[in-house]
């Protein structure tokens, strides 16, 4: 896949895709991501990518122009069908079923958004999709686009090894994963559940099923009402539920 960034902080970018997995994808071939500087594509003499708001106000905004530029000339007739996605505050929450979705594309654009936010040209015509990583307050959008990235990249064919691909994800599931256990057997008192040491691998199966259950049902209840379970896995919430009304009386 082809990840072109648009950004004023191309220098944010070396950290993060130059270590561990990022890394290996990249020099495998299977990922290659190319940073653009916005500023490169200002005409003026001091090279001015924001302005104030029409109508008043604090901040300053992204103008258009400079963009635009750069994602047309980069791009070119490259642009036909490709995602180009902001990266904003207003856009809607980016979860693992985009990143599947937007792990299917040969190609995507990515604009990283500005503190003070973009003039709305840019959103209205040039991007295809916005995107926000969370209720949360950013610098910019770099962090987002980086974010993204990383979310994507790991979901295309032969970024992870088998063994890690192997490990089947809980949360594209929609639930939390169960609590894990490495030698040793007792540490500092703190004892690995028996379980776990009996070699019954039915057992284990249904211990991690109801723990995953469990801590979904604790911490993200809301996860549960869109998760995909099988009728076991029905059965065994409704008795997580009976059991903690009981609780409650
Ligand atoms: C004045 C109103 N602010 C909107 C909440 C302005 C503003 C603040 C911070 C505009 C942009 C930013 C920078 N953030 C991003 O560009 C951003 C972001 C974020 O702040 N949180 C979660 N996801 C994202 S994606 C891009």
């Amino acid at each position: 896949m082809l990840v072109h960034v648009f950004t004023l902080f191309p220098e944010m970018f070396q950290g993060p895709f130059q270590a561990s997995i990022l890394k290996r994808a990249q020099a495998g071939g299977l990922l290659e991501v190319r940073l653009h500087q916005v500023r490169d594509h200002a005409h003026d003499r001091h090279r001015i990518v924001d302005d104030a708001p029409y109508g008043g106000g604090p901040g300053m905004i992204l103008k258009p122009e400079p963009l635009f530029e750069a994602v047309e000339s980069v791009l070119g007739t490259a642009l036909r069908g490709m995602p180009v996605v902001l990266l904003s505050p207003q856009g809607r929450l980016f979860t693992q079923a985009e990143a599947q979705r937007l792990a299917r594309e040969p190609a995507v654009a990515l604009l990283c958004g500005h503190y003070g936010g973009v003039d709305e040209r840019i959103r209205e015509q040039l991007a295809t999709d916005e995107l926000s990583i969370g209720d949360y307050v950013l610098t910019g959008g770099e962090l987002a686009a980086m974010v993204v990235v990383d979310a994507v990249s790991r979901l295309l064919p032969g970024v992870l090894g088998s063994e890690e691909a192997a490990a089947q994800d809980s949360h594209a599931r929609g639930l939390l994963q169960y609590p894990q256990y490495t030698r040793p057997p007792v540490f500092r008192g703190w004892k690995v559940p028996e379980v776990l040491l009996s070699g019954d691998h039915g057992a284990v199966g249904r211990w991690r099923t109801v723990q995953s259950l469990r801590r979904t049902q604790e911490r993200r209840p809301d996860l549960l009402e869109r998760a995909s379970l099988t009728p076991e896995e029905r059965r065994l919430l409704d008795e997580l539920q009976a059991h903690r009304q009981q609780e409650e009386r």
